[in-house]
């Protein structure tokens, strides 16, 4: 076991300078980050894994963050046709014990009200997350470049709003 032990030890050193994590109670938060957008973008994604290590469910109720028109919690979905539609989610259910991804694709954080300030490669995007039990926890979301991401994650440059 000594060698898997050491390999994971590495593995967690080998980690882009990037990584970055934050807790609260039970709650974890690992490297909250957005991707850059393009100048005329009005609203940019955000991602983040949580992870519930307590014993009882937790909720994430909330954020917000200064200098944007409104910041929610978002879902991308598929209608019947395959067309992705964002919708607003009151909260995300945090299962004891289990990990939660907000990812492009799927339930995001939207930051909204860009317009003519755009995010840019290494910004830096202060939050605070509200957790139902946990409380607040404040975090810095890292603004990526999208390079070496595919363009499944383009969804949240696009000017268009569905609700
Ligand atoms: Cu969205």
């Amino acid at each position: 076991m000594k060698s898997i032990y050491a390999a994971a030890l590495a593995a967690l050193f080998a980690l882009p300078a990037t990584a970055h994590e934050y807790q609260a109670g039970a709650i974890t938060v690992d490297h909250p980050m957005a991707f850059e957008t393009p100048k005329t973008a009005r609203v940019g994604g955000g991602y983040l894994t949580i992870t519930n290590s307590g014993e009882t469910a937790d909720r994430l109720v909330g954020i917000s963050a200064e200098g944007f028109d409104e910041v929610s919690l978002h879902e991308t979905t598929a209608d019947d046709m395959g067309v992705a539609r964002m919708t607003h989610v009151e909260g995300v259910h945090l299962p004891a014990g289990e990990t939660v991804m907000l990812e492009p694709g799927g339930l995001h954080v939207m930051f909204m009200g860009l317009d003519g300030d755009p995010f840019e490669e290494d910004e830096k995007i202060p939050a605070t997350l509200i957790f139902e039990k946990a409380g607040r926890l404040d975090v810095t979301f890292n603004v990526e470049s999208r390079r070496g991401h595919d363009a499944g994650e383009m969804d949240h440059t696009s000017n268009e709003m569905h609700h």
